[in-house]
Order: structure tokens, then C-alpha cells, then sequence
């Protein structure tokens, strides 16, 4: 799927840049441009995408420290400027934008859900966010702004990817380590995600295999991934979660109907960046791997058992061909808001909100709309 992707706030423009390095080091080229939006300028200094500095007027290049709501009003005002930034890019050929940014922070979290809003204006293509929640020992503010800008998120955009913060981090690993471990891992499972859905060229003899699969009608042509199966999947709207595993592979395919199952088993029970959601309105089973060793037998038993796991009737699945001696599951799951996790985490955002002071009535809050956060 051919993606532009606008990176909004710190965290935003750090994960925007891993994917793109990401997508450009495996020659996947489905990140077709990249910027990073930011109020803080020093934040913008250190990345090699495009950049654009928004705020100037308001913060003089400082950020808003936390203030999502000036964090959205300072995207309202340039958002004619941003737009301006991706438009050749957005016209030509993206089949789909999507919106980066860590929601519990200030110009992420209010920037990301009205810079959505005002892209969904203009294109017909969807409207993604990749959305950062805050770990479970960021502070009360970072957890109530992370509640609103979700909120408002799911409304604007055509689906919200989650990631939870404590979802990929290494035990052992200090603040910083984290985030570029977590980084990684997002660029890693959301650039294959991207790469399945396009006919992949220089990566080696399976590229050619792909290529023709699609267009002529190869054993696996019709189980070969393409972007409106990832669309599609995402149609549900609300919250996504992704999750991945990989394992060796033998060179007899036959022998490989158990290692499917186990990695997709892996992908949904251990991995996923939203821990716990299983239950889901539809879901994408991609299995990467060399065509020559994947089993037919092995995928569709894999995506039987996403079925029975999700309790999903609307389950796709499709390969990646890749050259490698690994096979990976990549696990999409659409419609996740019911999940014990993000009832948690809308609690303790609720919590978090009163104890802030200001907005302080649950009641609102658990109404709030675009315009109480913008
Ligand atoms: N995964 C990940 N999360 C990050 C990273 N940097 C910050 N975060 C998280 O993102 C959230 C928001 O932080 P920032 O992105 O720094 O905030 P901002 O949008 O720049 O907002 P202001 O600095 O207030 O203007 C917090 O919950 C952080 O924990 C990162 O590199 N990776
Ligand atoms: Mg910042």
C-alpha cells in the first residue's frame, strides 16, 4: 500500500522517520514521502525527512509542553501550510495517508486528530492514525491527554493503529532505549504491513515471483496480499492493533504447516502491540516467507484459527513473498475497542482527567467531542 505518512509532535516525527528508513533500507518503497510536523524546533533538527515548523507565532519554537488542546488549535492554523507541504505527493500517489503521533504528549496528541480531520476534508483516500499511547508509569497528564486525543482520533480517522507503549519495550531498557527499541519495532511490523500490499521489486529472486503471481496467475495469485485487503480490513473503523512473529522455515513446505500456525499463534497471543485485544470485528493474516516454502494447507489452517480466536467472520489472509528462511505472521486485528485494555486505559485517562483539574467533570469528559479538545 503506497502511503504518505506526516509524523506530528516528537514521537510522531521519530516513528515517521524509522519507518521510512525502514522502508527505504528493504527497498519496499511503500512510504512515497514523508514529513514531520513539529512546534519544537530543536525536535525537528535531528530527523532527515522533510520537516515543517508550525507554531512559531504562538511558541516561538519551544513546543506546547503538553498543551494538547494549543496543540490543536496551532494545527488548525497551519493546516493549510501542511497540506500544502504533502499535496504533490498525496494527489499523485498515495493510497493512503497516515497520521503519526504519540497521543499522550501536546502537539501529537491535539495536532494528529485535527491534522486528520482536515486531510479527511479534502481526499477520498483514507485517513490512518498511528496512535503512541503512553505507558502505564507516564504521568496523569499524558495519560488524560492520551484519553481525549484517542477519542477524538477514532472519530476523525478511518481507523486508529494502537500502539501501547509498554507493548514492545525491552524489560531491562531505560527511557530512551525503550523508544528506540518500540521504534524499531513499529517500523519493522507496520513497513511489512505496508510492503505486503505492494508487488515488491529488488528483493531478490521471490520479487519475481511475487510479480508474476499477481499478474499471471501463478499458484498463489489469488492469495497474494494487495492493499484493498488491508483496506478492506480496516473498514471497521475505531481501534487496529498489529502484532508479529517469525520463526526458521524448512525448505519442504510440508513441513512448514505447523511453524504457520505457530508464528500467527505467536503474532496474536504475544506480540500484539495492543496486549490482550483478541476480539475483533475483522482481521488480516499476512504470512511472509519464501514462496517455495509455504504451505497452502498451513495458511488457511492459520487464518481458520485467527477465526476462531477473534470470533471474527471477516478474516482475509494472504501471503507476502519474500526472500527468506524465515516465515513471519503479521496479524492485523480491526475493531479492538471493546478490549480490556482499552477500557483500562480510557479509566485510568477519566481518572487521570479529574485529578488534572480544569475539565474536571467525568461526565463530560466521557462525552467530550472534537470541539471540547480543540
Ligand atoms: N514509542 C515512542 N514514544 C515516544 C517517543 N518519544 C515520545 N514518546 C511518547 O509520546 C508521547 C508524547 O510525547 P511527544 O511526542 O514528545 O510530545 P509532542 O507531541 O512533541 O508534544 P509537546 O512536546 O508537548 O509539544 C509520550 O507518551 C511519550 O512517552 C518515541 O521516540 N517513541
Ligand atoms: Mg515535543
Amino acid at each position: 500500500m503506497k502511503v504518505v505518512l506526516i509524523g506530528v509532535g516528537q514521537a510522531g516525527g521519530k516513528v515517521t522517520q524509522a519507518l521510512a528508513e525502514f522502508d527505504y533500507d528493504m527497498g519496499f518503497n511503500a512510504v512515497r514521502g514523508a514529513l514531520a510536523v513539529n512546534s519544537a524546533e530543536a525536535d525537528l533538527q535531528n530527523l532527515d525527512v522533510d520537516t515543517t515548523l508550525i507554531g512559531q507565532d504562538r511558541v516561538k519554537g519551544h513546543g506546547v509542553g503538553g498543551d494538547n488542546e494549543l496543540g490543536a488549535q496551532i494545527m488548525q492554523e497551519n493546516a493549510t501550510e501542511v497540506l500544502d507541504d504533502m499535496d504533490g505527493r498525496i494527489t499523485t500517489e498515495a493510497e493512503a495517508v497516515v497520521v503519526v503521533a504519540g497521543l499522550g504528549g501536546g502537539t501529537g496528541s491535539g495536532g494528529a486528530p485535527m491534522l486528520v480531520r482536515e486531510l479527511k476534508r479534502i481526499y477520498e483516500m483514507p485517513v490512518y492514525t498511528l496512535g503512541i499511547l503512553p505507558g502505564d508509569d507516564e504521568g496523569g497528564l499524558y495519560q488524560a491527554n492520551a484519553g481525549r486525543s484517542l477519542k477524538t482520533a477514532i472519530r476523525e480517522s478511518d481507523s486508529v493503529l494502537l500502539v501501547d507503549n509498554d507493548a514492545w519495550r525491552g524489560s531491562g531498557d531505560s527511557v530512551a532505549e525503550g523508544y528506540e527499541r518500540i521504534n524499531d519495532a513499529i517500523a519493522q511490523r507496520i513497513g511489512l504491513l505496508l510492503a505486503s500490499g505492494e508487488a515488491v521489486e529488488g528483493v531478490g529472486e521471490s520479487s519475481v515471483t511475487s510479480s508474476t503471481s499477481r499478474t499471471g496467475g501463478g499458484p498463489a495469485a489469488a492469495s497474494v496480499v494487495d492493499s484493498s485487503e488491508i483496506i478492506n480490513t480496516l473498514r471497521s473503523g475505531g481501534i487496529s492493533a498489529i502484532g508479529y512473529a517469525s520463526a526458521e522455515a524448512s525448505e519442504d513446505p510440508g513441513e512448514n504447516v505447523n511453524t504457520i500456525t505457530s508464528v500467527t499463534r505467536n503474532a496474536l497471543l504475544t506480540s500484539m502491540s495492543l496486549p490482550d485485544a483478541t476480539d475483533a470485528e475483522s482481521a488480516l493474516l499476512v504470512i511472509a516467507g519464501d514462496p517455495e516454502r509455504l504451505s497452502r494447507k498451513g495458511v488457511e489452517r492459520a487464518r481458520r484459527w485467527v477465526e476462531d480466536e477473534t470470533g471474527s467472520m471477516e478474516v482475509r489472509g494472504g501471503d507476502f513473498p519474500l526472500g527468506s528462511d524465515k516465515i513471519a505472521a503479521l496479524v492485523v486485528l480491526s475493531g479492538v475497542e471493546r478490549s480490556d485494555r482499552v477500557d483500562q486505559f480510557m479509566q485510568k485517562a477519566k481518572q487521570a482527567a479529574r485529578s488534572q483539574g480544569g475539565r474536571t467533570d467525568p461526565e463530560e469528559y466521557s462525552n467530550d467531542d472534537l470541539d471540547s479538545l480543540m
